[in-house]
């Protein structure tokens, strides 16, 4: 399918499919916390015996469980697909039936904690539901607030990008459409240095992953370096399910796993400092010139842009 196909079917299947999946993983969310079941794990991948199922990690202490020690765990066959030797790994262990150690819920990359966003994120979700059916926060519009954590950690907010512009689109680390997500975080990249070069203060830039589930902050920190990218300034952000799905609906973008990768459409938007959104394109032939200008023209004349 050529990219316009897949967006007339990426739309067309929006209002159906994404309000499914969000349905999906915030019940999925709920039910573990809820449960509370098994024993955290962290641990390093040694290597994997897909035939068998199961994975040999060397973990750290469970503690009230298990001291530190290597180990074959079972997994299930989407676990043990998305990881490989030398991966950091946390999870969940539980006891199958028959009393063997099985990890659930495995993710690569750091334990993250999302609390810090618990609050800010539960506004955004208001400010989505509040949305009529079709409508998202376009050109004229003020951002919702969200909360989000980069590369490194660091929590971004709209309150904390106060005082500066940015640019904002959706990506995910591994698309492999080179004219989607991989074109669109080096334009960002290139806008970026031209700004430097044009003397553009307060400009920020942040790239929503797509995938938050594999895009944790450390996966999103290597993909920064793969493009040369400039941490400073530069957010790629990740979140819980739930907050990234309110995002998408929030700028009208569609997102749908899809076998090995996530169809999708694009957004690209320039928001003021003062929190509204001045521009806003949905091609991959952005042009990060006329972003930049767009900027400039509302700064040169704030009293009508
Ligand atoms: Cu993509």
């Amino acid at each position: 399918m050529n990219p316009v196909q897949k967006r007339v079917i990426q739309w067309a299947l929006l209002s159906v499919l994404a309000a499914g999946l969000l349905g999906c993983s915030q019940k999925n969310e709920s039910q573990a916390d809820a449960s509370g079941e098994g024993y955290p794990v962290v641990g390093l991948v040694i290597d994997i015996n897909s035939e068998e199922g199961s994975a040999k990690i060397k973990h750290e202490e469970i503690p009230g469980f298990m001291p530190a020690m290597t180990m074959d765990f079972r997994l299930d066959s989407a676990d043990l697909e998305k990881i490989k030797a030398e991966d950091k790994i946390h999870g969940r262990l539980v006891r199958d039936e028959d009393g063997g150690f099985r990890l659930i819920e495995v993710k690569v990359g750091d334990q993250v904690d999302y609390r810090p966003l618990e609050k800010t994120n539960r506004k955004l979700a208001k400010k989505t539901k509040s949305l009529p059916s079709g409508r998202y926060f376009g050109e004229g519009d003020e951002t919702p607030e969200f909360a989000l954590l980069n590369q490194n950690g660091e929590v971004v907010s709209v309150k904390n990008l106060r005082g500066k512009a940015f640019m904002m689109n959706f990506i995910f680390t591994r698309c492999t459409d080179a004219k989607m997500c991989p074109l669109s975080t080096s334009k960002m990249a290139t806008m970026q240095r031209l700004a430097q070069e044009q003397q553009v203060a307060d400009l920020a830039f942040v790239s929503v992953s797509l995938d938050p589930e594999y895009d944790t902050p450390s996966v999103l920190k290597r993909y920064a370096e793969a493009y040369g990218i400039e941490d400073e300034g530069f957010h790629f952000v990740t979140g819980p399910m739930e907050a990234v799905g309110n995002m998408i609906r929030s700028f009208g973008v569609t997102s749908l796993p899809r076998d090995e990768t996530i169809m999708h459409s694009l957004a690209t938007m320039l928001v003021s400092e003062k929190g509204e959104i001045l521009m806003r394109s949905e091609r991959s032939d952005w042009s990060p010139e006329a972003f930049l200008a767009r900027l400039q023209k509302s700064r040169h004349a704030p009293s009508n842009s």
